[in-house]
């Protein structure tokens, strides 16, 4: 890991200094528009690459890629700094490139047919943006995600604080499942199955840490580490464990918080969450730990933090950690003059689902599964809905109620805001910023946030053979 990151960072260099290059020949007379000055700080090619998935030895996987690696490049953006990635799309189909967790210009959101039109094979896309908050957020294709991210078109993008914390390691863990035939090919038969929208989303399994069968993570005894756990599966949900460590929790879904020991289901990331932990290395020169993975059945090990034997722990005087610098997010939403909506998910196997309507059509829920694939509503609807979930005035305080009336664990994602919990029907108020929300069956959460940022947007369950099942509506600030 540290060894591809600092290969990226070399290749911004080498991009930055094209910047340099183009300062010069703006000295020539020159046809270019201002605003195509300049070189991206990223190039992501999608196309066809074959990578090891699988035990070292057996069969590799041909997936759709970024710069033929999955995931992806680490792409690093700085904290109120214009941020330019273009995407080259090589695939046979088009794409766009969803940045989760960016509270970004609408018409950078990458959602086809609501805020751009999907980016044709061998066409290009500038996203240009400026991220306001700094923190551990990703990207993926919104164009046929239960396929394409579930093949390989994912990554991780940090975007760094104006002044990062004092830590010897930033390490990003990023954890995803594969669905897998003995010969190491992807099982393509089975995208979009009715089976799988209708249950638990399309589980792979194969476990992969960073696309790797196992992964180790290097370390020096005394070192003081951040990890960025990030869940870029479709539907597998991991409980993530460190045994022998104490990881403090300092960020969840890119936002800071009051750091915290990790407990034993703190580490739970559903589809689309991130964690930041820091964690102190405090075993002995020569030890190797695990880092396991909990889905729920079985416990798995998904690589591990490895020693450097004989190394002389390094010595330092470790201070309690005080946390991340805030990001522009208020501390409290004022909740007197919120618009209320609710949200009642409802559908899926084993439930009383009887009817929804799709596409202003009223159907039995039967019919609606067998013909159209829906399986899931949200208010009694099924699909993208023509007319928005609500419209709010821009600044408005927006509080809704999700009820997950089904029978399976949804992850409802929002995009272009953070959304803070503010109730929840079991358990205590956890009461953080996230744009992930991970709800258990029968469980209601309520959170609350500003509609300050323009445009329209999506919400909709991360377990993306959900969404395309049915789980999907959107809303629109003025
Ligand atoms: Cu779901």
């Amino acid at each position: 890991m540290t060894q591809s990151r600092s290969r990226w960072n070399l290749s911004r260099r080498q991009l930055l200094s094209g910047v340099a290059a183009g300062a010069v020949a703006n000295f020539m007379p020159s046809l270019t528009a201002p605003a195509l000055a300049g070189t991206p700080d990223y190039t992501l090619k999608t196309k066809l690459s074959s990578v090891q998935l699988l035990d070292p030895g057996e069969p590799k996987t041909d997936v759709w890629s970024y710069q033929g690696l999955s995931p992806g490049p680490i792409l690093r953006a700085k904290q109120g700094e214009p941020f330019w990635v273009k995407l080259q799309n090589e695939l046979s189909e088009p794409t766009t490139i969803h940045w989760h967790g960016i509270r970004i210009d609408n018409a950078m959101d990458g959602v086809p047919d609501l805020t751009q039109a999907a980016v044709p094979p061998g066409g290009t896309f500038d996203y240009r943006y400026t991220p306001k908050d700094a923190g551990t957020y990703w990207y993926h294709s919104h164009y046929r995600g239960y396929e394409q991210v579930a093949r390989g078109l994912n990554g991780v993008l940090i975007v760094e604080e104006r002044e990062p914390p004092m830590v010897d390691q930033d390490i990003v863990l990023a954890f995803d499942d594969w669905r897998l035939k003995d010969s190491g090919e992807i099982h393509d038969e089975s995208f979009g199955s009715l089976m799988d929208r209708s249950h638990a989303g399309r589980l792979g399994n194969i476990l992969t840490l960073n696309g790797a069968p196992l992964f180790d993570v290097p370390v020096r005894s005394g070192e003081r580490v951040r990890l960025r756990l990030a869940n870029v599966a479709t539907a597998r949900v991991f409980n993530i464990s460190f045994p022998g460590h104490a990881p403090k929790i300092i960020a969840l879904d890119g936002q800071p918080v009051a750091p915290f020991d990790a407990g034993k289901e703190d580490l739970l990331l559903g589809p689309g969450q991130r964690i930041d932990v820091i964690m102190d290395m405090i075993s002995a020169p020569g030890q190797k730990t695990p880092i396991q993975v909990d889905t729920g059945r079985e416990t798995l090990i998904a690589g591990h933090i490895v020693y450097k034997a004989g190394a002389p722990p390094k010595q330092q005087v470790r201070k309690s950690f005080d946390g991340l610098p805030a990001n522009p997010l208020p501390e409290n939403v004022n909740l007197s003059q919120a618009l209320d909506v609710d949200i009642v998910m409802t559908g899926g196997a084993m439930s009383s689902f009887e009817q929804a309507v799709y596409r202003g059509k009223n159907f039995p829920a039967r019919q609606l599964a067998r013909e159209h694939g829906q399986v899931w509503a949200l208010n009694g609807v099924a699909g993208m809905p023509k007319a928005p979930l609500f419209s709010a005035a821009r600044g408005r305080v927006v509080r809704i109620k999700m009820s997950n009336k089904t029978r399976w664990p949804h992850a409802m994602h929002f995009h272009g805001h953070h959304v803070r919990e503010v109730a929840r029907s079991q358990g205590t108020v956890r009461p953080h910023w996230r744009d992930t929300v991970h709800m258990e069956p029968d469980e209601d959460i309520t959170v609350a946030f500003i509609a300050d940022n323009p445009g329209k947007w999506l919400i909709h369950c991360h377990m993306l053979a959900h969404q395309l099942g049915g789980m999907i509506t959107w809303f629109e600030v003025g």
